[in-house]
């Protein structure tokens, strides 16, 4: 009799102590996060600083981030995606990887484009910006060559081995500027244009933002990145400066996502939400991201009308996010085959 009330005395605390850490476990978020480390690092410690709530936070590529989660979903390991461009989120989304969420008190402080009612809720918009060149001027002025106007200048001959941007494969950055081109040009002449881009490519970096600094240090002169990102360099000290494409350009809308069936659907929900907050969003510049924020309460960093790229100042193209979420495999993958394995 005594060994059976041990038993069950053990049994029971077992149960319990089994119970304990599967709550445990719920209470805690797996953050996949696109855009810069330092701000994925500050919005992972300010939740868990407001909730108590741990995160375990990494931080990849827009592109990278896709495949990790389609690598993953017979067993989900992420919670949330927070960031990186729009195209890869709504990619997902067309696939089923993302979990909708309409229900979040958030929608309505958000900005028009931040809502994305034709997915079912299931990406918001977390912050938008331009998409343009970071230009080393004195560089270009030391060789005797003009600043960049318009997309076309990219290719003349001069300009072969100064520029810079990064592979679409693992870049959401790099995916903007096909589909900026695609979009901007038509598909014919935007494909020929891609093909002869290419032959003064310098180099191909994994990461979206990564040729600005190798323009800033005269590695090359001119990096295809966004605005923001060349701000923050600037303000960084990097003798880089901001150049819209005067015949227009596209832009991006940063993603956030809950992963379907995540470990930790709750969480996520609850993360979600503290990060489309004014309040958080307003500490993105203390991060060095100065992004235009979702949230109407949330100002743009003043930094960015300092040096002239807000969206008032460039000249824009009707960007679909449809149409870049609904090919942007089909676009990597001819990029890849027919223009990358291309000379330069
Ligand atoms: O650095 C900020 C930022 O440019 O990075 C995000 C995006 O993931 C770009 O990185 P990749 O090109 O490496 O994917 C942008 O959403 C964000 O503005």
């Amino acid at each position: 009799m005594r060994t059976f009330k041990v038993f069950l005395l053990v049994s029971l605390l077992l149960i319990f102590a089994f119970s304990f850490s599967a709550f445990a476990g719920e209470k805690r978020l797996v953050l996949y996060g696109s855009p810069a480390e330092k701000w994925v690092a500050l919005v992972a410690h300010e939740f868990t600083k407001a909730t108590g709530i741990p995160v375990d936070w990494t931080r990849r590529s827009s592109g990278e981030t896709l495949a990790k989660i389609k690598a993953e979903m017979n067993n989900p390991q992420g919670d949330v995606w927070f960031g990186g461009t729009l195209d890869p989120h709504y990619e997902a989304a067309l696939e089923g990887l993302l979990q909708p969420y309409p229900t979040s008190p958030m929608i309505p402080e958000l900005r028009d484009w931040a809502k994305n009612p034709a997915i079912a809720y299931m990406v918001k918009g977390l912050y938008a910006g331009p998409l343009g060149w970071g230009v080393n001027v004195e560089l270009l002025k030391s060789k005797g060559l003009p600043i960049p106007k318009v997309w076309e200048d990219l290719t003349k001959p001069c300009y072969k081995g100064l520029i810079g941007m990064a592979n679409p494969n693992t870049s959401g950055t790099a995916f903007t500027t096909l589909s900026t081109i695609l979009q901007l040009m038509g598909w014919e002449k935007g494909w020929d244009y891609l093909a002869r881009l290419h032959k003064n490519i310098a180099v191909y970096t994994k990461s979206g933002a990564a040729s600005g600094p190798m323009a800033g240090k005269g590695e090359i002169a001119i990096s295809i990145i966004f605005l923001h990102d060349v701000v923050k360099f600037a303000e960084q000290g990097y003798p880089i400066v901001p150049i819209p494409p005067a015949d227009g350009t596209g832009y991006e809308i940063g993603g956030l996502s809950i992963i379907n069936w995540c470990p930790h659907p709750q969480v996520a929900k609850q993360f979600v939400d503290f990060v489309l907050r004014p309040d958080i969003q307003a500490l993105a510049p203390k991060a060095e991201s100065y992004q235009l924020p979702s949230n109407k309460k949330a100002p743009l960093p003043e930094v960015i009308r300092k040096y002239g790229v807000s969206f008032d100042d460039v000249k824009l193209i009707k960007y679909d996010f449809k149409w870049a979420g609904e090919h942007r495999k089909e676009i990597v993958d001819k990029w890849t085959k027919e223009i990358y394995s291309l000379p330069r």
